[in-house]
Formats: structure tokens, C-alpha cells, sequence
């Protein structure tokens, strides 16, 4: 075969061969799923926790390569409204949200039923009589919260061998699950005993600085008949903690604190012994809601509710032995 023959038959080859590729990578490119797309709404930024909630959504959508439309609604039910509203429009093939309070969601979960959307709940429940609207939750026990946190009084008022313990609790959002629950745990695991008794609660939004501002009205009023600081997140607890101490009196010893989340910040002054105990709410959801809205695409049965496990951090065990929060 001449030379010249010989080089078009190359050519020709390769030229077949590169043809033959490319048809074959469409091929398995069609046949890969696209990207699943998940429209997250997020309530806002108003504490360590939801940081950490935020930041865990994001990595986990990286690690599972789901494609996340974030919103958030800066604290503002019909910010959220309006994200779902554009999830939808946009066709996302799953919507998932923290609703920052439990009223007020049907039309708008209606239309995304209409739209064939499934919508997975994070972090917070909503009520509704209309079970359909949702495919799932994924979020905590926060009854359950509310209870570790009214057994541990119990357990620090036998040990202190108090009398009589004075209460006031600073609550969360208005209305919101966790603010419900935490509260109703609590009230329902003191409740038998008569040494308990609970002089006011008050909103604080889940808010540092309103967590200040509760905690000098309570001051003002009660003075030092209180014994116990219930407040429903580490925000407020570290918001409230300066006013105590402006007042006169030693968080940890002379005021019994007992907070909610375990966020780095108030693990830190837990160790210093000016918080009593910390229940842990984690953030880290991501990972679940990532596996669910995969098995929710491609039309599999997921769980109605998933709780994360959460555990107990107080002066009644060895603080050294705490790893890093993460949050
Ligand atoms: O405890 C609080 C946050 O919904 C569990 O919201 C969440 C709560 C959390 O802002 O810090």
C-alpha cells in the first residue's frame, strides 16, 4: 500500500472512531439522570443553629451533586410563601422548607400538590387537617426536648435539695413547632411535681437580643425569687446571661440555666459553669433531606417523620470529654 493511501486510511479511521465516541457518549449522557433540582427555603439567619443548618444543607446538596435553589426569608412567613411560589414556576423537581411558624401554608402547599411537587418539611411541622400536602418530616423531637430539659431540673433540684423552685422561661417564636413542643415537654414533665412552679413566660422570638430584653423585664419584676432561666435556645440564653450578671447575681450557682441547642458558643460557657445544661438540638438535617428528596424523584416511599438522635449536655457529667460542635 503506498504511503498516501496508507495516511487517508488513518485519517479516516480516527475520523470514525471519534464519531463513534461522541454517539456513544450522548448515549450514556441521555441515559444518566439529570441533576435532581431542590428548592430549599430557609427561615433566615437568627441564630447559630440555623448557620449551621444552612451550611449543612448546602455541603450535604454538594456531596449528593443536588442541584439547590437556596431562598432565604429573613424571619418573614410570606418571604417563604413567595421562594415556594418561585420553586414552582421553575419547575424544581422537590421542595423542601423550614416553616418559621405552623399556620397559614395550605393554598400555597396546595399549589404545589396541583404542580406534582413533593414537599418535604425541615426542621419545623406545620398544621395542617390536609395530611397530603407533605410528604415528610425531617426535624426534631422538640417534646422530647423539652422533657430531657424538665428531668434534669427535677434530678438538679434533688441534688441542690431545694424547697421550692421558682421558674421563668423565655420561650421561641410564637406558634413555631419547636417553641410548642419545647414548652409543652417541659410543663407536662414538672407538672407532678408541686416544688415546680413556673412565674412567667415570655417571647423572645429565639432572638439574642430579645433574650436580653425578656430577661431584664423578668429581673425587674421578680428579682431574686427566680431559680430557674427555661429558655428555649442557646440565642436567648446567651442574650439573657450579661443581664443576670448586670443584676447582681451568678448565672450557674445563684440562677439555675438551662438552654436548648448546643451550638459551640454555649457548650464554651457550660464548661465555664455559667449554664447548668444544654439540650442538644442538631442541625445537621442535610444529609436526610438529600437521601429523601432523591427517593421522592424517583417516586419511592419515604418516612412520614425522621428524628435526628439528640443527647444532653450538663453539669452532672464530665464537660472535658465534648468534641467540637460543628456549630
Ligand atoms: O432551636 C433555634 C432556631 O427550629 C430547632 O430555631 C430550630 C430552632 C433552634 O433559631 O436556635
Amino acid at each position: 500500500m503506498g504511503k498516501r493511501k496508507w495516511l487517508i486510511m488513518v485519517m479516516v479511521s480516527n475520523l470514525l472512531l471519534a464519531f463513534f465516541s461522541f454517539a456513544c457518549q450522548k448515549n450514556d449522557s441521555a441515559q444518566s439522570d439529570p441533576a435532581l433540582l431542590l428548592g430549599f427555603s430557609q427561615i433566615g439567619s437568627e441564630s447559630a443553629w440555623r448557620a449551621g443548618n444552612t451550611k449543612d444543607i448546602e455541603e450535604q446538596a454538594e456531596l449528593f451533586g443536588v442541584s439547590l435553589m437556596f431562598e432565604n426569608a429573613n424571619q418573614k412567613q410570606e418571604n417563604q410563601i413567595a421562594a415556594i411560589r418561585r420553586f414552582i414556576a421553575y419547575k424544581v423537581d422537590v421542595i423542601a422548607f423550614s416553616p418559621i411558624v405552623e399556620e397559614g401554608w395550605e393554598n400555597v402547599l396546595t399549589e404545589a400538590k396541583n404542580a406534582g411537587i413533593p414537599v418535604i418539611l425541615v426542621d419545623r411541622d406545620i398544621c395542617s387537617k390536609d395530611k397530603e400536602l407533605t410528604a415528610c418530616l425531617i426535624g426534631a423531637d422538640f417534646y422530647e426536648e423539652g422533657v430531657m430539659a424538665g428531668e434534669y431540673l427535677i434530678r438538679k433540684a434533688d441534688t441542690l435539695g431545694l424547697e421550692q423552685v421558682n421558674i421563668v422561661e423565655i420561650t421561641g417564636t410564637d406558634n413555631s413547632t419547636p417553641m410548642e413542643q419545647r414548652q409543652a415537654g417541659f410543663a407536662d414533665t414538672i407538672a407532678s411535681d408541686e416544688r415546680m412552679n413556673i412565674l412567667e413566660s415570655i417571647d423572645g422570638d429565639f432572638i439574642k437580643s430579645r433574650g436580653a430584653e425578656c430577661m431584664r423585664t423578668l429581673l425587674e419584676k421578680y428579682g431574686d425569687d427566680i431559680d430557674v432561666v427555661y429558655s428555649h435556645n442557646d440565642e436567648m440564653t446567651l442574650g439573657a446571661l450579661p443581664e443576670i450578671e448586670e443584676a447582681g447575681f451568678v448565672p450557674g450557682k445563684d440562677i439555675i440555666i438551662i438552654s436548648i441547642d448546643g451550638g459551640q458558643d454555649a457548650i464554651d460557657v457550660l464548661k465555664d459553669g455559667k449554664i447548668n445544661c444544654v439540650v442538644e438540638c442538631t442541625p445537621k438535617l442535610g444529609r436526610k433531606v438529600m437521601e429523601t428528596a432523591i427517593k421522592l424523584k424517583n417516586g419511592e416511599e419515604v418516612d412520614d417523620v425522621i428524628h435526628p438522635e439528640e443527647q444532653i449536655f450538663s453539669d452532672e457529667q464530665d464537660l472535658s470529654t465534648i468534641g467540637p460542635r460543628g456549630y
